[in-house]
Formats: structure tokens, sequence, C-alpha cells
């Protein structure tokens, strides 16, 4: 055991060595995304930059829908192409003496800094996910897993405006091993946490002491979730979720084809985050939501959703994979945008065909 775990040690230091004379883009760039592994769902943050940008990453309107990926892309490419390879070798668990505060995001700047962009504090494009969610780590390379450690921030901490270190974390879940498979899930109970919030998966994969340091954005609404989308457009929230800012949904009236809910997930010094909620009353195939603002607000960047301004009003159309929705059926979109002096939740109505 000993022997050969510092063997393998040498191995790794001699790896190091050979990486750092080589250079590690020499190395790693003959196979984008065919080794090793990532949270997917909800992506990572290089995952999810190579996901929406990877067939399109010169595209100007980056900056403006998604500018936490420009600036990433714009360090370097290769922190895409590679979004598998964010991994330290022989930590031997010891996770947080490995990795300084304000860099949990980049693995403690790995790899010579390969990753460092992931580090940057601002509003990174999140996914919406109810309290128990399901998580999903791909393992391209079928290395199996020791455990998966499962970080949630505390509520209140603010990732758009606050470095990620290990106190701004609470430990919600030790998972037991997987064996080796392309897919590892695991059920994650956020508990009351709502708005954004960043949830750090650690993957101690099984073939040798190489772990994996993954930052997912996410946007808890607060709901229960689960396996079936179970939410009713009169369901009342639980009263002990009381620190939610959301407000009831606008439109209620039993029967309606969909009613839409807004809640502030986030805001900041002159800028905020929000999201909408989307329940169908019948089968529908499109919707459409329209959000007027009473106090200048404007949407900088939006995701899950088609949106155009038009004045004070912001009208948001499904995307291609969520306008199908059932009975009872939710989904959502968000965005980002600007204020100054108020900022009120907008009117919304919903409509869908
Ligand atoms: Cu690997």
């Amino acid at each position: 055991m000993q022997l050969s775990s510092i063997g393998r040690r040498i191995a790794a230091g001699a790896l190091a060595v050979m990486a750092a004379t080589l250079g590690l883009l020499v190395l790693e760039r003959p196979t984008p995304a065919s080794a090793h592994g990532s949270v997917t769902d909800p992506p990572s943050r290089n995952y999810g930059c190579w996901a929406r940008w990877g067939s399109d990453f010169q595209n100007p309107r980056m900056a403006d829908t998604d500018p936490m990926c420009a600036q990433a892309w714009q360090a370097n490419p290769n922190t895409m192409w590679n979004w598998n390879g964010l991994y330290r070798e022989g930590v031997a668990g010891n996770h947080q003496a490995a990795i300084p505060d304000g860099q949990l995001c980049s693995g403690g700047r790995t790899q010579n800094g390969f990753y460092a962009s992931l580090d940057t504090v601002g509003p990174w494009v999140a996914a919406t996910k109810p309290d128990k969610f399901t998580l999903t780590l791909t393992d391209q390379a079928q290395h199996g897993a020791d455990y998966l450690l499962i970080y949630i921030t505390k509520q209140g901490f603010d990732p758009a405006t606050q470095p990620l270190t290990w106190s701004n974390l609470e430990l919600v879940q030790r998972t037991g091993r997987y064996a080796p498979a392309g897919q590892y899930q695991a059920q994650v109970d956020a508990g009351t946490r709502t708005g954004r919030h960043v949830i750090y998966t650690i993957w101690q994969a099984s073939h040798l002491d190489q772990s994996y340091y993954l930052c997912s954005d996410v946007i808890f609404t607060g709901q229960g979730g689960g396996t079936s989308p179970s939410v009713s457009p009169s369901a009342s929230k639980s009263p002990s979720k009381s620190p939610s800012p959301s407000v009831p949904p606008s439109a209620s009236v039993p029967g309606a084809a969909c009613t839409a809910a807004y809640t502030k997930s986030s805001e900041w010094n002159g800028g905020f985050g929000g999201n909408v909620t989307v329940t169908a009353g019948a089968s529908i195939s499109t919707w459409t939501v329209k959000m007027t603002f009473a106090n200048g607000q404007t949407v900088t960047s939006f995701w899950n959703a088609n949106l155009t301004t038009s004045g004070a009003t912001v009208t948001a159309t499904n995307a291609a994979y969520n306008g199908r929705l059932s009975p009872g059926q939710s989904t959502s979109f968000g965005f980002n945008g600007t204020w100054s002096g108020t900022n009120s939740p907008p009117a919304l109505t919903c409509s869908a065909a």
C-alpha cells in the first residue's frame, strides 16, 4: 500500500516534470474532450462554456449574453476544449490543504493556471434547479469514483460578487464508490437554499490519486422538485421557506394556459439576476411571458428562453427545448439585468399555444 502510493507519487511527479518541460498544452491538445470528465448537469463552468459556445466561440454576442464565458475564452480557449481535464494528482484527500481560497474553481490553479479564468468572480450563467435535484458527472474515461464530495455555498453568499472560499461552502453529501461507467449520478438536497449558488464537486477518481474540482453555477427556485414535475399552479409554498424573495404567480386563473412567477435570484450594486418559472395549465407547445419593469431595469443576458425588449416590456418566448409542457409541468428561464434606485418585481403575463 505504502510503496505503491509512493511509487504513484513519484510517477505523478515525473509526469508533472515532463508536462512542465513539454508544455501541458501540447500534451492535452491532441485529445480534446476525449478523456477524463466533469460535472455536466448542472454544468461545470468550463463544460457549460464549451457546450454553449464551442461551435460558435468567436460570436461577439457572447460578451453581452455570457460575459464570464467570454472572459474565459479570451483567457485561453483550451480551458474549454479540455473541459474534462480539471484535476490534480497526489492530493491524498487533503483537498483543503491543496487548494487556496479564491482558487477553488481552477483546482488551485492546477496545471500552471490552465483553468484560472474559472475563478473569475462575476455573473456566470447558472442552471435553474429545484432544491432536490440530480447531479450528473460524465466520466468519458470510465475511471470510476472512490467518492464524490458535493458542497454547496451557504445561503447569503453571492458568487457574482465574492470569491469562493472553503468557509463559504457546506458539505451536503459524500457519496460511496461508483464502479467505472460513463456517468455517475447523485440525488442532492439543497435544503432551503434559494437564488444563486455554486455547487462544488470533488470527484476522486479510482484509477489513481487523481481528483477533479468542479464549480457548477445554479439558481435554486426553492421548489421541492424531485423526479416528477409535480408543481401545480395553485400549490402554495411551505411557510418554512419564508426567506425566499419570490412573489406569487401573477396570473393564477384556474385553467389558464400558463402562469408565470418571478424570483429575484440575486442583486448587487447596479445588477441583479431574475428567474421566471412558467407553469402550464393545459398541454401547451409554446409560451410567451411579458415582463413589464416599472423602474427602468434592463436585461443584459438571459438563458433558457429568447428575450426581446421594447421599451419597459421584455418579451420572453420559450427556447426550442422547453416550450412543450403538460398540465402542471414547469420550466424556467433566467436573466441578468441592470437597475438603479428601485428594483421592484416586473408585472408578468403568460400566454401559451
Ligand atoms: Cu482521465
